[in-house]
């Protein structure tokens, strides 16, 4: 029989193993990189993860907001990831024994309850901020309202009395200035509409029998592209406009030469009925 001792190293504890995790950290390598890492990451871009940058004042508030959520949705799906991850190969099945079972540990159990409230805290007060920012209806310097029907738009500019309006083939587009707030009011003619505009991360409903109350300022001139986002009958993919953003002059200018003998919608839709799309 040997009677020679065990001579294998016993495995490091837990805390040895931390312990020479954190010289590699200290190594003169690592904290070249770390010394480096702002020069890099100043040349990084935070990416839209998906989202427009916001061609508006509001926009860009949401964009901002959504970009933050993602940011702590990944640091914290990361930290969960890397925790599921830990505990399967930390703890995986090494042998037939029922590995010691551990209970009540407080500590842990203060933190994963007090740390997700204090983190949905947060983003709370967070949204509440930018909701406040993007619903605040000031009074700006043009308004515009806007009715939506099956299945097109009509902008009437009730300082001057132009109207522009369009259906289906015909795309109306609301010329606006850009650099002020304007006052947007909507509401529909018939059905549930939706007044959706990517590119400044907003999206309202049009409603018969009530007005919604919006503003808007575009930073730069320029088309942005709208749509009806509810499905409002046949011929809803058609439902399109247009926002362009000019100069205020350019807008003055734009004004004076819009014709104000537009059809009414109660013509528009007649025509629709008569002829179909495009009539
Ligand atoms: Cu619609």
């Amino acid at each position: 029989m040997d009677s020679t001792p065990d001579r294998t190293p016993a495995p490091p504890r837990v805390s040895q193993r931390f312990g020479s995790a954190w010289r590699v950290v200290r190594s003169r390598r690592s904290l070249i990189l770390i010394a480096l890492a702002p020069i890099f990451l100043a040349g990084c871009q935070v990416p839209t993860f998906g989202a427009y940058r916001g061609a508006t004042t509001q926009g860009r508030d949401a964009f901002k907001l959504w970009q933050g959520f993602f940011i702590a949705g990944l640091v914290i799906g990361g930290f969960v990831l890397l925790l599921i991850l830990w505990a399967v190969f930390r703890y995986r099945k090494r042998s037939e024994e029922i590995p010691r079972q551990s209970q009540y540990h407080r500590l842990v159990e203060i933190l994963y309850t007090v740390v997700p409230l204090i983190i949905v805290s947060v983003m709370f007060v967070f949204v509440v901020i930018t909701e406040n920012e993007v619903d605040a209806t000031p009074k700006g310097q043009v308004q515009v309202q806007v009715t939506a029907f099956q299945w097109g738009w009509q902008f009437y500019y009730p300082a001057t009395g132009k109207v522009v309006e369009g259906e289906t083939t015909e795309a109306p587009q609301m010329v606006v200035p850009a650099g002020e707030t304007i006052n947007v009011s909507l509401k529909s003619a018939d059905v549930i509409h939706g007044f959706y505009i990517p590119q400044f991360n907003y999206s309202r409903y049009a409603q018969p029998g009530t007005v919604n109350h919006f503003n808007f300022n575009i930073l730069h001139n320029g088309v942005y592209r709208g749509q009806c986002t509810q499905l409002c009958g046949l011929y809803h993919s058609l439902m399109l406009f247009s926002v362009k953003a000019v100069n205020p002059a350019q807008f003055a200018a734009w004004e004076h030469n819009v014709p104000s003998n537009n059809a009414t919608i109660g013509q528009l839709k007649a025509r629709i009925k008569a002829g179909g799309p495009g009539a």
